[in-house]
């Protein structure tokens, strides 16, 4: 029987061209990679960010977190189960410090990710508060502000793990970020206060390379503010990466000197940054308030500090 439509020579000939055409977008797409570094990503590392919101959704689930809770034990097994699943080892650092309200009883958790850079090979932090603030009048669960940060180290420990960077990577899950009463220098940040005493007294301050600090990074209308109290050259890092990435409308180009839990590591000598949205809900609404709930977060938010992060120490092991 004779084949209808084009004879099989123009057919081929259609074929062949079409391969040129395919083989000619793969070359210009590979060569646009090479220009454009290789993680040029809009997804806002999606698997990552919905790992991590699944975490939140099961913090948040505890209620209310401050310290000395019931919630706050069950939080800190949940810590502690989920790093040692992801074959992570765990160091909880336990004290008692001064508060207002008398002796309290902290627990700092760090997971402890050994990198391919040998004994020499520095370290990298990337940390997080896992209490919520104290409140007694209304029910703060603190989805963004303790939930976020905790979720996204819990979605970053088997990442990291798997990964191999050469610098040692430690999440650290800060205790007492928040103060009891008003926020002064003596009421807050206790467990990053107790974290740079002990880098200082055991003389580990030079073997930190940086201290990069996620939080309140959950929200749906993602702002990273530019502090000023971050260390510059650090900060000039993470916004490279964030702007190789795609993410600059994600990372402000303005902001202001934000306490946190980096200032005790900056006034320790340790390079650090605090990576925070400090605009959360119509004029800060959301702050501190019953507000801060998970409907409020995305998963893409989150997801795109999750990047940033592995991609500044990735960076950082190029240094
Ligand atoms: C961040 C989240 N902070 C507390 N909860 C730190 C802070 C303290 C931010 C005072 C603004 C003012
Ligand atoms: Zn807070």
């Amino acid at each position: 029987m004779p084949q209808k439509g084009k004879p099989k020579g123009r057919r081929t000939k259609t074929w062949v061209a079409l391969a040129v055409v395919v083989a000619g977008v793969v070359v210009i797409w590979f060569l646009a990679l090479l220009v454009t570094g290789p993680a040029l990503s809009l997804a806002g590392g999606s698997a990552l960010g919905k790992a991590a919101l699944d975490r939140v959704n099961e913090l948040v689930a505890l209620g209310p977190r401050p310290v000395g809770s019931e919630a706050h034990r069950k939080m800190e097994r949940i810590i502690i189960d989920q790093l040692k699943a992801a074959g992570v080892s765990v160091d909880e650092d336990r004290f008692t410090t001064d508060t207002p309200d008398g002796p309290v009883a902290m627990n700092n958790i760090s997971g402890r990710i050994p990198g391919r850079g040998g004994p020499s090979a520095r370290t990298i932090i990337l940390a997080t508060h896992y209490d919520t603030k104290i409140e007694t009048k209304f029910q703060f669960v603190g989805a963004n502000d303790g939930g976020s940060g905790t979720g996204l180290l819990l979605a970053l420990a088997p990442l990291i793990a798997k990964r191999g960077f050469v610098h040692n990577v430690w999440l650290v899950f800060l205790d007492g970020e928040e103060a009891f009463h008003e926020w002064t220098a003596t009421d807050s940040v206790y467990g990053s206060r107790h974290l740079a005493a002990q880098l200082q007294s055991n003389g580990g301050v030079p073997k930190i390379g940086a201290f990069i600090l996620l939080d309140m990074i959950g929200d749906k209308n993602l702002g990273i503010l530019r502090d000023s109290n971050s260390t510059p050259w650090l900060r000039d890092v993470v916004w490279k990466v964030a702007g190789r990435l795609g993410y600059s409308k994600y990372f402000l180009s303005t902001g202001t000197a934000m306490e946190d839990d980096h200032v005790p590591l900056l006034q320790a000598g340790v390079p650090s940054v605090d990576l925070i949205d400090f605009d959360y809900g119509p004029d800060q609404s959301y702050w501190h308030t019953a507000k801060d709930t998970a409907d409020k977060l995305s998963a893409q938010s989150l997801g795109i500090v999750g990047e940033v992060a592995l991609e500044t120490i990735a960076e950082l092991d190029r240094q």
